[in-house]
């Protein structure tokens, strides 16, 4: 099920680089061989040098490595050849050319290789989704879960819900069809229980405080407090640059000031923000944008950090602010005589001047980082569509379970079996139906 077309694509980055790897994918791969490197026979899966020439002109433009993964056995399941070539701009330039000269040759579309890959059934949506985050993941935490989703880990427990509500739907239908048969009822009984299990199953399972999804997104987390109480400083001191200016003239920071860090692992978007203070109607109104912006973000934070002046009392705006998901710190503490330390226990006291606490800000917010992304050893729902489609799943199993008519419920099972089917791209519930109806129909 290949597009006839064949495409090709460099696979590398863009620019100037040692090597740059291309790829061609479609029933005649085999042809840009033959145009371009007329002498290397590689064999399958097997890397040859080759020269590459220019078809039309016959002149070089590369000695490269060339390799050939015959269809099936290929990452697309087409014909797939694979061009280690130089990494220079002109070459790569020449090469490319030269493949779209070739007739049946195109560049492939961005996501074209995968979705091949998944029209080919060479992998699952999920699987494919995952391979994506591969390529984005930025720290180890991000890396392991999209390594595990690419490897199926996702699929796996999709399919297997999937499976299940399909056996207890032929069970289902099997009670319509022989509705007189005593057996047949108990069949139905034990499949109505099977479905409540599983839908309590997918609650568990999307009651998970969207830790997958905070993970590749990354963790955001706002630095909030009075002017000037040093969060742009404690911001350069967490990302350890200078990200935002420093000044001890209060309303310096305006707009919001973003970074991306690796905490241990987990990816935390760190977002500076203008000083909350009182600020009159009259006042100058793009230091009340920032503020409004501040408290904007403030409320969509994962996590705050709010921050005053230790020895002295948290002001207001930080006070109603504190809650279940902030961390109290307490900023210039190389300021505090030792015996004057009386902060409220839960703050945390730190020095941005003299990186005083700041190991243990840094431990606090890896606990917290943990808490809220950490997934475990169950694969956590990664993607707002995954997650749709399980509520969907939930939501029909909960129609089936107060429909009174055996045809509505194996209706709204039929609905819930499609809403898994979505995730992973598999939808033909009526061929997998009938070969398991069939087999329970012969095997009672
Ligand atoms: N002594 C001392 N001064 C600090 C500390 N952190 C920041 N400052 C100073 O406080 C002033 C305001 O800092 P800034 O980071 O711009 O505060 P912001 O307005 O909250 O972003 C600057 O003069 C900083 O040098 C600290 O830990 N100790
Ligand atoms: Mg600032």
């Amino acid at each position: 099920m290949s597009g006839a077309d064949t495409i090709f694509a460099l696979s590398t980055a863009r620019g100037r680089s040692a090597i740059g790897v291309i790829r061609v994918s479609g029933p005649r791969a085999t042809a840009a061989l033959a145009a371009l490197a007329p002498r290397a026979r590689p064999q399958p899966r097997i890397a040859v040098l080759a020269r590459l020439r220019d078809p039309a002109t016959g002149e070089p433009i590369d000695d490269a490595l060339a390799l050939w993964f015959p269809a099936p056995k290929s990452e697309t399941g087409e014909d797939v050849v694979e061009l280690q070539v130089h990494g220079g701009r002109a070459v790569i330039a020449g090469v490319l050319d030269a493949l779209a000269s070739l007739p049946g040759f195109r560049p492939a579309e961005p996501g074209e290789f995968t979705k091949r890959a998944f029209l080919n059934g060479k992998v699952d949506l999920t699987a494919a989704e995952g391979l994506l985050d591969l390529v984005d993941a930025e720290t180890a935490a991000q890396r392991r879960q999209a390594l595990r989703q690419m490897e199926g880990g996702l699929a796996a427990l999709y399919e297997d819900w999937r499976g299940r509500l399909i056996r207890a739907l032929a069970h289902l239908e099997a009670d319509i069809d022989f509705a007189d048969e005593d057996l047949q009822r108990d069949v139905a009984v034990e499949a109505m229980a099977g479905l409540q299990k599983l839908a309590a199953e997918i609650r568990v399972h999307l009651g998970d405080r969207r830790r997958g999804e905070v993970l590749r997104e990354g963790l955001s987390v706002a630095i909030l407090g009075a002017p000037n109480v040093g969060k742009s400083s404690l911001m350069n001191a967490l990302t350890r640059r200078e990200t935002a200016i420093v000044s001890s003239i209060a309303g310096t920071t305006r707009d919001i000031v973003e970074a991306r860090i690796d905490l241990g692992g987990y990816p935390i978007l760190l977002a500076d923000t203008a000083g909350l203070r009182d600020v009159a109607g009259d006042s100058d109104p793009i230091e009340r944008e920032g503020i409004r912006r501040a408290l904007a973000r403030a409320e969509n934070a994962d996590l705050r950090i709010l921050v005053f002046v230790a020895g002295y009392a948290p002001d207001l705006a930080i006070a109603e602010l504190a809650g279940a998901d902030s961390v109290l710190v307490g900023n210039k503490a190389d300021l505090l005589a030792a015996a004057v330390i009386s902060e409220p226990s839960s703050a945390l006291l730190v020095s941005a001047r003299t990186g005083q606490g700041l190991d243990a800000l840094r431990a606090r917010l890896l606990t917290e980082a943990e808490a809220r992304m950490g997934t475990g050893d169950t694969p956590a729902i990664t993607r707002a569509r995954h997650r749709s489609a399980l509520n969907e799943c939930v939501a029909s199993l909960a129609r089936a379970e107060k429909a009174q008519l055996a045809d509505l419920v194996a209706e709204d099972v039929r609905l819930a079996v499609r809403a898994l089917g979505r995730i992973t791209g598999r939808v033909e519930v009526d061929d997998l139906l009938d070969v398991i109806f069939r087999e329970f129909c012969i095997g009672k």
